[in-house]
């Protein structure tokens, strides 16, 4: 047994266990503990408990407004609500006795187990199994179990659909339907129509009663090949108990397997790391909506409704890295997610007064902006925040061209790149090209009033992570127009003539990427000044800033927070250029880091895997940046687990998992301490693991060819299956060899 934190656990490294699923931690352990499958998210609560104590099952697909500030996905009823009595009276939980909750990583199935009395003073114990399918996604399942501690009571259980949930910014179900075994439910501004179905299977034996419910879900935006939401969920309930618990967990536990072949990262002996690691891996894997290319990966994944349930730059600079490697098809589909919503980002570009495709800050299934003017509240005064990210976050659109290039680099998928890609990038490139300034004085092209990464400093110039990302986005469009001109000539001519791409585009392209301004390293410091003017501002440390609230939710940022007028960011700026462009050397980036790191608050989830991501590169210059790096990795996979964000800021409540830092877990693994980069058409692993960590094993997808990697110590290993049809080239760096030892690095080339 290995303790991860306080109240959690794991036994083997392959499960996760809360000790303390008590109602001040609810909103924790019910985002943590749900159960999903990228359609739908049933979050972690008792079965006999109601929308007080945050019961939610969250459906992608149906974003709603119900308030006219809020458009987010709708919270639907519950079909699994079990309430239970014994001799007639109900048994409710003894908050006075031990209980627990616990995730079975492998299966990605939950059990609760907890002690219960009645006020008669009959007393039980209860255990409840449940699962989200991955076989069909619009079904949960769930199995309850009471057996009470003395023979004879009547047991007995209520088992309606129970339609009092937790809705974040209003109700949205505007007309409610009671069918038999089913409810249909209305949205009230899309009208969406929703259909929530209900079977029960109850055994009864001397000493214990059973019931087994299968809730399912559907909607009218779903694609159900011609069949109603309504067959598609009285057919699913059906079949669900038709099977029975164990063969239809087994029919989704086959899905699992499946993922963790592809997946599952491997730490020798560290069962903390290991388990948040597999937590995180799993998190990841249920926010992300696979079974389609028309949905987005929320924030917060299907955890709750904050942030709309809708994605952020995270998905791309943070999610899609994960699935590169391991399901490269789920890359695909999320970049392709943003080709079918290159209307709505050149909707926004135009209500703003620019060209080609300025992607939605917060992005639904249209890709039109869901970010609202006032995000947050100044709870000193209760007046509304005017927050800028959806007219001045203009980094997202590069990023997104910058994901379309690594999902190049990984695959070699040429088919994406003529059918979505190009047209991303192009349209990305012509959106830059509309909003630089060329600064006739200074000779150079300039990003003016914007918002880079770290959100509490708005309206500022030249932010660097910014233009560095201008400059490789313009650069991928030339590069993949070269691409397409040498090997699809037809499909090049075909996207050029349908977006209207001229040979003098191309050369505007050109000058901006060459002209535009790139913050460059001071000669004697090395910093790179994050923004204009940064350096101007008060050097204090977060500690300070903290201390100059007035309440501990007050928000830090634009235009009156405690953060605006010092260095202090919210998360990772330059960092998080050092981390996305490798051309900085090491010293570079170590007096970076060395700088930024202590002034950044980590305020935003984010910060974290970014901050390991470079730590783990400056463990060649002094190997104690691993250390650093490893507390920054289990500070990432743990950050729901030990629930160390704020869950509400400036009033906005922003809980619920965290699925850029799950991602992140991921992405630190493999490419900060596994090494892993891919360069010139060769896989590069120069792996550096935490001294506690004895190896690290991973799986690589890379240009449709298979790789398993095994770090052992000293010893770099990739073996390909025979199942492979083309060599993959493959370098590590040599190590310093240690003090008194001459063994070095062992990479195979292989086919
Ligand atoms: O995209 C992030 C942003 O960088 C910081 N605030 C939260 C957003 C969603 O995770």
């Amino acid at each position: 047994m290995t303790a991860i934190g306080e109240h959690v656990r794991t036994d083997t490294g392959w499960e996760v266990v809360d000790t303390a699923p008590i109602p001040e931690r609810a909103i924790t352990v019910g985002s943590n503990f749900m159960v999903g499958n990228g359609y739908l998210g049933y979050r972690g609560t008792r079965p006999d408990q109601r929308a007080v104590d945050y019961v939610a099952c969250v459906v992608s697909d149906t974003y709603d407004m119900a308030d006219g500030v809020w458009r987010e996905l709708c919270t639907v009823p519950n079909a699994l609500y079990v309430g239970i009595r014994l001799d007639g009276e109900p048994l409710t939980i003894d908050l006075n006795q031990p209980a627990e909750v616990e995730y079975t990583l492998a299966t990605a199935e939950i059990t609760q187990r907890w002690r219960a009395t009645t006020s008669a003073g009959e007393s039980a114990s209860v255990s409840v199994r449940r699962f989200a399918s991955l076989d069909d996604l619009h079904m949960v399942m769930q199995q309850v179990t009471v057996i009470p501690d003395r023979d004879g009571p009547i047991i007995d259980f209520d088992h309606t659909i129970d339609t009092d949930v937790w809705s974040l910014n209003g109700t949205h179900l505007v007309e409610i339907e009671q069918h038999s075994d089913a409810v249909r439910a209305i949205t009230g501004e899309e009208a969406i129509e929703i259909w929530v179905a209900r079977r029960d299977v109850i055994e009864m034996s001397a000493a214990s009663a059973t019931i087994v419910s299968a809730m399912s879900v559907a909607s009218s935006n779903d694609e159900l090949n011609g069949v109603t939401p309504e067959a598609c969920v009285r057919d699913a309930a059906a079949t669900a108990v038709a099977l029975g618990y164990r063969q239809a967990l087994s029919a989704s536990a086959e899905h699992w397997t499946q993922f963790w072949v592809r997946s599952d990262v491997q730490i020798g002996d560290d069962d903390a790391a290991q388990a948040a690691l597999r937590f995180s891996l799993l998190q990841n894997r249920i926010a992300t909506p696979a079974h389609t290319d028309r949905l987005p990966i929320g924030a917060r994944g299907l955890s709750c409704q904050a942030y709309q349930g809708a994605a952020f730059w995270d998905q791309e600079m943070f999610n899609l890295p994960a699935f590169l490697h391991t399901e490269p098809d789920i890359a695909r589909s999320i970049l392709a997610y943003r080709w079918r919503t290159l209307d709505g980002a050149r909707r926004k570009a135009r209500r703003l007064g620019y060209e080609g495709a300025y992607f939605a800050w917060i992005s639904g299934t249209t890709g039109d902006e869901l970010c609202p003017d006032f995000f947050f509240t100044d709870v000193l005064t209760g007046r509304p925040i005017r927050n800028h990210f959806n007219v001045w976050q203009m980094h997202v659109s590069p990023d997104i061209a910058h994901a379309v290039w690594r999902y190049w680099e990984a695959t070699h998928d040429l088919d994406f790149l003529a059918d979505y890609g190009a047209e991303i990038v192009f349209e990305v490139a012509r959106f830059l090209r509309s909003f630089v300034k060329y600064n006739e004085v200074r000779e150079r092209y300039e990003n003016i009033r914007l918002l880079g990464p770290d959100e509490w400093h708005e309206n500022v110039d030249n932010n660097a992570y910014t233009n560095r990302l201008t400059q490789l986005a313009l650069d991928h469009a030339l590069t993949i127009d070269e691409l397409l001109a040498t090997q699809r000539p037809t499909d090049r001519g075909d996207l050029h003539a349908r977006l209207a791409v001229t040979a003098a585009d191309l050369a505007a392209w050109r000058r901006i990427r060459d002209g535009i301004y790139i913050p460059e390293p001071d000669a004697d410091t090395h910093l790179i000044e994050a923004f204009d003017g940064f350096f101007d501002l008060e050097d204090v440390p977060p500690s300070v800033v903290r201390s100059r609230l007035l309440d501990p939710s007050e928000y830090w940022g634009w235009p009156n927070g405690v953060a605006v007028h010092t260095q202090v960011s919210k998360q990772p700026d330059v960092i998080q250029l050092l981390a996305v462009d490798h051309t900085h050397r090491l010293d570079v980036q170590r007096a970076n880091y060395d700088y930024y790191e202590p002034r950044c608050a980590k305020g935003s989830s984010l910060s974290h895997s970014v901050h390991a991501m470079v730590a783990t590169r400056l463990a060649a210059l002094d190997p104690t940046y691993l250390a650093q790096a490893a507390r920054d990795f289990f500070d990432t996979a743990t950050i729901d687990l030990l629930a160390t964000q704020h869950a509400a800021v400036g009033g906005t409540f922003i809980g619920g998992i965290h699925t850029a830092a799950t991602a992140g877990a991921y992405n630190v693994a493999v490419y900060g301490f596994g090494g892993v980069a891919i360069e010139n058409g060769t896989v590069r692993l120069d792996p550096a693991l935490p001294d506690n960590w004895s190896s690290l094993r991973f799986h690589l997808a890379v240009w449709g060819q298979q790789l398993d990697v095994s770090i052992d110590g000293r010893e770099v290993t990739a073996t390909a299956p025979t199942t492979n049809t083309a060599p993959v080239s493959i370098a590590a760096a040599a190590l310093p060899a240690p003090a008194g030892s001459s063994k070095r690095r062992r990479a195979s080339s292989t086919r």
